[in-house]
């Protein structure tokens, strides 16, 4: 006889949601405490929906309570430190430190030597910056600190373009997109189909403790992975995922959506690595075709004029696929 009772189901509690008074103290996410630290608090100038100005303030206020309050956050040039710190104003309420567009990573691996020469073991260093200012600009001054090991996490946000300037294009710029540089223009309008660079398999094979990537579409994951980095010791990347609603050409309220459609798509994959090796992967729970997630975007909006740009759209889903088989996203 079939089974009529039908098992009641708190979705509030599931990964996606922050909220979750349903669950027991300890599971609950940083941002369901009262005592937050409300690191990126109100008032700074982040446009509307911003991808970037919510997955700062969860992965830095996870930072914080993982550190009991005793963390030193450095900055890269980039739409967080422009839209967070108009001198002599600033939202931040941590010890926070604006370096070079280039060389956070250099910098925070300073505060952390002299840190540990003065003694000041309990206090933690967290570097940040923007895709632009992480897998282009200051890419060098990155490697040397995994190199190093310098007891430093950075965090690169990945909204895809240099947004801060104007939307210029960058290492992170998925292809066919339209930016301010690669036009929708010509016989191939938009970004070109390169190689890529993945600076999360490349932090990687520096064999550093902790890689991860998160995303705002799944925050209580983000604080995971931040609460995991922040229990290691030595060189540790995250690189989050975080739309842009005024250099994508999307509608403010679809950020959550956007970055769970790169999620789903197998677009932009999440993973664990430890040491080199990857440790866990999160599991795409129901898969979603490319054009899903490019249509809500004015940047692609080119690939669906009067006549689809077929071949080029099934580019992109051969490497959402790609994605999705290398990483096992799928069951
Ligand atoms: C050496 C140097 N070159 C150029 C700039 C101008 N600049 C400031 S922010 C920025 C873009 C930042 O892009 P990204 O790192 O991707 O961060 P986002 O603004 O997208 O968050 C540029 C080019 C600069 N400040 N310093
Ligand atoms: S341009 Fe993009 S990254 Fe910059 S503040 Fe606006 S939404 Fe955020």
């Amino acid at each position: 006889m079939p089974n009529t009772m039908q098992e009641v189901k708190f979705y509030q509690t599931g990964t996606f949601t922050v909220g979750n008074r349903l669950l027991k103290e300890n599971e609950r996410a940083v941002q369901a405490n009262m005592e937050r630290t409300n690191s990126l608090n109100s008032g700074h100038r982040a446009c509307q929906g911003c991808g970037e100005a919510l997955g700062a303030r969860y992965a830095i206020d996870a930072a914080m309570r993982a550190t009991n309050n005793q963390l030193i956050a450095v900055n890269a040039t980039g739409c967080l430190e422009v839209f967070s710190t108009p001198y002599p104003e600033s939202s931040w309420q941590i010890p926070w430190i604006h370096s070079l567009f280039g060389n956070a990573a250099a910098v925070a691996s300073g505060v952390a030597a002299a840190l540990r020469v003065t003694g000041h073991t309990d206090t933690r260093v967290v570097a940040q910056g923007g895709d632009g200012g992480t897998t282009d600009i200051g890419f060098g001054c990155l490697s040397g600190m995994f190199e190093r090991n310098d007891d430093v996490l950075y965090i690169c946000y990945d909204n895809e373009a240099y947004m801060n300037t104007g939307v210029q294009r960058s290492s992170a710029t998925p292809p066919t997109a339209r930016t301010a540089t690669t036009m929708a223009v010509g016989k191939e309008p938009g970004n070109f189909f390169g190689t890529g660079k993945n600076v999360p398999l490349i932090a990687m094979a520096h064999f550093i403790p902790y890689v991860a990537t998160a995303s705002v579409a799944n925050l209580h994951d983000l604080e995971f992975k931040v609460t995991k980095a922040m229990s290691m010791h030595g060189a540790r990347y995250i690189h989050i995922h975080v739309p842009c609603p005024l250099g994508w050409g999307s509608a403010p309220a679809d950020t959550i959506k956007l970055a769970r459609l790169a999620v789903e798509t197998g677009l932009f994959p999440l993973f664990e690595a430890e040491d080199g090796e990857i440790t866990g992967r999160t599991k795409i729970r129901r898969k979603a075709p490319v054009e899903d997630y490019l249509k809500l975007q004015k940047r692609f909006a080119h690939l669906f004029g009067s006549k689809p740009d077929e071949a080029r759209l099934a580019r992109i889903q051969a490497n959402a696929d790609l994605n999705i088989a290398k990483f096992g996203l799928l069951d």
